[in-house]
């Protein structure tokens, strides 16, 4: 069984949400996605959510594609995640390209294309005006 990660926030779930989540599934047989906690987002990231962790992983669980949803609490923890998952492959938009490498001593490393056009923030833009 080839086992495959994915991390982010997932807020205000989208079709480039799905994009991400399908074309990474295509690398393994089982998806887990990390999805950012509220602290997380906040202290570290400085977003503030429209949809709290629960909600968003109430979404992402929800997907065909995912097979697992876990926290994601820190930067620092995605080497431990792939070990103590057992993770193959590591697949990120390519919003992140090169940021991840170190984990190449790991497991494999993708970083794919993202959906043009859609974003949280032009969401949340777009619904302001
Ligand atoms: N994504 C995409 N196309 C879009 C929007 C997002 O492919 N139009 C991808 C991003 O590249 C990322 C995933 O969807 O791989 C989740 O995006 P975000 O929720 O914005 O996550 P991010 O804030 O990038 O957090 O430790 C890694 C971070 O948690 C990633």
């Amino acid at each position: 069984m080839k086992r495959v990660i994915t991390y982010g926030t997932f807020d205000l779930f989208h079709y480039g949400h799905v994009n991400i989540l399908r074309r990474a599934k295509e690398y393994g047989d089982y998806l887990i996605v990390a999805i950012s906690t509220d602290e997380f987002n906040w202290n570290e990231k400085h977003k503030k959510c429209y949809f709290t962790y629960e909600q968003r992983k109430q979404l992402v669980e929800s997907v065909r594609y995912v097979d697992l949803v876990i926290p994601e609490e820190n930067w620092d923890q995605k080497i431990t995640d792939v070990q103590e998952y057992h993770v193959d492959t590591f697949v990120m938009g390519d919003d992140w390209e090169g940021k991840f490498d170190f984990l190449k001593d790991y497991c494999e490393v993708v970083y794919l294309p993202r959906t043009p056009e859609i974003s949280t923030t032009q969401i949340k833009q777009e619904l302001k005006k």
